[in-house]
């Protein structure tokens, strides 16, 4: 038994043994067995193990060190709130962007400027939201490419959207959207980014209080909003905003049109059975299965430019301040037309030209493939095959189709190359399979990931112009891939290398913070980031210069009673003022600009056990204000190490008991 073994057992776990698992069992292993003394790549390879194509793989993927990446791939970070900013082809690790979660490096939610994004627009309910199910970012674009601007990220658990500025990578906004209590076909952005949009998932009253579960069918609705995007301001307008009644199916992912279909949006369905779960009645069965009985699910295909039209015709309704139009209005208007998709569709995804409309069951072995054309002609022409229940009219699926392509079991998700090609992730198989959206031609190919893909992204894979270079799988299940450390693994990204004529598997990373749903990878040199903030005193989270925010020679500490000001400067290596002395129980107010304007040199601000931390960029100017009511010594200093004097950026915060002297 391996002493690791030993020790599990010891402490009551079950451990597999090496034998069974096949960790440590000398295979996937490179230890020192030679590689030491290895002069030349051959003697490398001997050592290691490695083939020709492992070594072609590297090369491929391997950045020396001071050259950059090609492209960057901005990565939903799942249950843990962040966006995650990751080089390719290196597959290194480059940024974590704090969103939905405190993130104390960034100074994200400890007292700063950042709480009023985190804690305050970006609350709803009454319990404090400390994270976000992030799902689907969505690159700001630009005549349907991206335009390097602007990230969106949703949070699936409470239905809300961030707004990123791609300048300096923060959070300037958190929309909760009130209408809704969750989302799922977000973010998705329209060609030019006049709206961001945010699909719901699970039906509930719509503006949010009670109604039975037997009040299913007629109380429960779902929402697909449009926020209106300021490219001016960076920000939502949430007055320009509006969203459309939906019937309470649980809509799916989305995507928007372009070119070809450019004034659409498609949204995808389960649950038309309209299963609400067991009633609590023995015997019925869960919501799994009573939401999986339909062969098929409507795609829902939406003309934004018409409901924008009528909203401001005046046909919506306000509910809990969002202009909506009605189910009833949408569906007589053609606003919303249902079109049968096979059987609990997951990815819909609009092809580069726009011409058509590719669903994945997850249920169904094919990718169904839709003609925009066809669509837009029964629409126009009245050629309806029936209505659902809440009169939206349907169209007849075979009439739809440019045809289906068999791929395998569980297809989930479906990106673009710049040659005519699909590459769909299927999740049962744990492959991807790249195929023809002109052709349609079978059989595919396909490469095995390890294991279980759920989403895979490509270059620039969702723009009218794909790169076609790489895509990453994003596996949900990663067992003997990374060496072990405990029960919850890692994500597994795979970079597949798609520019020759065979899909070559390059890399693997574990991604060990969340899962991640979606991403995309955006061409690197189509950022414009700041490099310091100028002139100093700017407010990240507004990205506007702060009056009053203190200069050299502007440093003082200001009373009013009970009231405290301070007006503090930092520059390396120290604080002024660097000795703070109150009264317990004041209300303090630190007022702190960090006046460096060389690139990097970020300081770093705590008072300790006052929960309080900062990071200051240079030209950043950070705010905190709070009661001293823990009388006591407490040092402040500097977390983020700056220069030789570091440990010496430091200085006193006072508070002076009631009745000391
Ligand atoms: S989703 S894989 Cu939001 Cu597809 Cu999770
Ligand atoms: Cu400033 Cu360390």
């Amino acid at each position: 038994m391996r002493a690791a073994s030993r020790r599990a057992a010891a402490i009551g776990l079950a451990a597999c043994a090496a034998s069974a698992c096949g960790q440590n069992g000398g295979n996937g292993r490179n230890g020192g067995n030679g590689v030491e003394d290895a002069a030349t790549v051959q003697e490398v390879m001997a050592a290691r193990g490695l083939s020709e194509e492992d070594l072609l793989a590297a090369a491929k993927t391997y950045l020396p060190s001071g050259k950059l990446d090609e492209y960057v791939m901005l990565t939903s970070g799942g249950q843990s709130g962040h966006l995650l900013v990751i080089g390719v082809p290196s597959m290194r690790i480059i940024k974590y962007v704090a969103v939905f979660s405190p993130e104390p490096w960034q100074g994200y939610g400890y007292g700063g400027l950042g709480d009023e994004v985190l804690y305050g627009q970006g609350q709803r309910g009454k319990k404090r939201l400390a994270w976000g199910d992030t799902h689907h970012p969505a690159l700001s674009e630009t005549g349907g490419d991206y335009d390097g601007e602007f990230v969106f990220l949703n949070d699936k658990a409470n239905a809300r959207i961030a707004v990123i500025d791609l300048r300096d990578f923060v959070t300037r906004q958190i929309v909760a959207n009130p209408l809704i209590v969750s989302n799922h076909g977000a973010t998705f952005v329209t060609p030019g980014t006049e709206y961001v949009v945010e699909g719901g998932q699970y039906p509930a009253p719509l503006g949010g209080g009670y109604a039975p579960l037997s009040a299913y069918e007629d109380e429960y609705r779902s929402a697909v909003t449009f926020w209106k995007f300021d490219r001016a301001k960076g920000r939502i307008d949430e007055d320009a905003s509006f969203a459309i009644e939906l019937p309470p199916y649980m809509q799916d992912l989305a995507d928007a049109g372009k070119l070809a279909s450019d004034g659409w949006v498609f949204l995808n369905s389960f649950n038309t059975e309209l299963y609400p779960g067991t009633r609590g009645i023995e015997g019925q069965p869960p919501l799994e299965s009573g939401a999986s009985q339909n062969d098929m699910d409507y795609l829902h295909v939406i003309d934004w430019r018409k409901a924008e039209r009528l909203v401001q015709e005046g046909r919506a309704r306000e509910i809990a301040g969002i202009r909506v139009l009605p189910l009833e209005v949408a569906a007589r208007e053609r606003v919303l037309t249902f079109v049968p998709e096979p059987k609990s569709p997951h990815g819909v995804d609009v092809t580069p030209d726009g011409t058509a409309i590719v669903v994945s069951g997850k249920l169904d072995t094919h990718c169904t493939i839709y003609e925009m054309s066809k669509i837009k002609d029964l629409i126009e022409r009245g050629q309806f095959a029936g209505k659902d229940r809440y009169g939206v009219d349907v169209l007849d699926f075979p009439s739809t189709i440019r045809g289906q392509v068999q791929v395998g079991l569980g297809p989930l998700h479906t990106v673009f190359d710049d040659k005519g090609n699909a590459y769909t992730s299927v999740f049962l198989d744990s492959t991807v399979n790249r195929w023809s959206y002109e052709r349609l031609d079978q059989p595919v190919e396909a490469i095995p990931v390890h294991y279980n893909v759920g989403h895979i992204t490509a270059v620039e894979g969702d723009t009218v112009s794909p790169g076609g270079r790489f895509v990453v799988a994003m596996n949900k299940l990663s067992q003997d891939r990374f060496v072990e450390v405990g029960p919850l693994y890692p994500q597994n990204f795979q970079l597949i290398d798609i520019s020759g004529p065979k899909m070559r598997l390059l890399y693997d990373m574990p991604l060990p913070l969340g899962e991640p749903h979606y991403a995309q990878i955006m061409r690197a040199d189509r950022l414009e980031t700041v490099q310091v903030y100028s002139p100093p005193g700017v407010n990240s989270y507004t990205g506007e210069l702060v009056p009053g925010a203190p200069t050299a020679g502007e440093e003082r500490i200001e009373r009013n009673g009970r009231k405290v000001d301070v007006y503090m400067t930092v520059i390396r290596s120290h604080y002024t003022p660097d000795t703070i002395e109150v009264n317990e129980g004041d209300e303090v107010t630190l007022h702190i600009t960090n006046i460096e304007q060389a690139t990097d040199q970020t300081h770093g601000f705590t008072v300790d056990m006052y929960n309080i931390n900062l990071s200051l960029e240079p030209g950043k100017y950070e705010e905190v204000r709070f009661i001293a009511d823990t009388p006591g010594v407490f040092p402040m200093y500097c977390t983020e190490f700056c220069s030789a004097l570091h440990l010496e950026m430091a200085g006193y915060f006072l508070v002076k008991p009631k009745g000391a002297r």
